[in-house]
């Protein structure tokens, strides 16, 4: 499965937002991670509507959507998620999970179902047919700047080899959190192929954004 880079824009310079987008642009970056929080699911605000708003209207790169909020089936309406978006729900957060993945796919948008790390792989069964990537948190939702929680490797890998045995190969698995240059390689090895871009590599404080780019795409061909 390709490898995909997908920004955290969270931590992005937000006073120069529409030259990191070129950025972005330029360098092939597949898709915008975009976290919506609603300080009750996770302990923190960030970003919004009108946000995604803006965005949408500076770049076509396809964004992805990871929505930290309690029961997201009541608030997808809001969301102005397009063809080729990713869309994320919490397994956590929703009373009607399979309502919530297929309210994404029925506006054209590709479910993920994110997972806290001390949320077992065991849950996902029931919605797999609903879902075209899986979200593993590597760290627990709600900060950016946070240290991996080392089982989560193992989480991923076998993850990926449930869902090779059991037909369903095509689905994407998703890292975020601490995705360092270092991490990054591991999680690549354990099977992810999407990659969620923050403080811990092209958003680094050391090395310039370009750089950083071409760093984390080596570390996870
Ligand atoms: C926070 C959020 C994440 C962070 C990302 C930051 O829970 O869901 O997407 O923005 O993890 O990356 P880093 O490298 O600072 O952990
Ligand atoms: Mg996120």
């Amino acid at each position: 499965m390709k490898s995909l880079i997908s920004p955290s824009l969270m931590c992005a310079d937000f006073l120069k937002l529409g030259d990191e987008l070129k950025k972005l642009e330029d360098a092939g970056i597949e898709y915008l991670h975009i976290d919506i929080m609603d300080g009750e699911f996770v302990p923190n605000y960030t970003l919004g509507i009108d946000f995604i708003k803006k965005v949408k209207t500076a770049t076509k790169i396809p964004m992805d959507v990871h929505m930290m909020v309690k029961n997201p089936e009541n608030k997808l309406d809001w969301i102005p998620f397009g063809e080729g978006d990713y869309v994320s729900v919490h397994y956590e957060a929703c009373t009607h999970l399979q309502r919530a993945l297929s309210m994404i796919r029925a506006r054209g948008g590709k479910p993920m179902l994110a997972l806290n790390p001390g949320t077992p792989l065991s849950v996902i069964e029931e919605v797999l047919p609903d879902i075209d990537a899986i979200l593993v948190m590597t760290v627990n939702p709600g900060f950016a700047g946070q240290k991996l929680i080392p089982s989560t490797l193992n989480k991923i890998k076998r993850l990926r080899k449930y869902l090779d045995d059991n037909g369903y190969g095509h689905i994407e698995i998703e890292c975020d959190g601490n995705v360092s240059f270092e991490n990054a390689k591991k999680m690549r090895e354990a099977g992810a192929n999407i990659f969620v871009a923050g403080t811990s590599s092209i958003y680094a404080s050391t090395g310039s954004f370009e750089d950083n780019i071409k760093k984390l795409r080596e570390a996870i061909q």
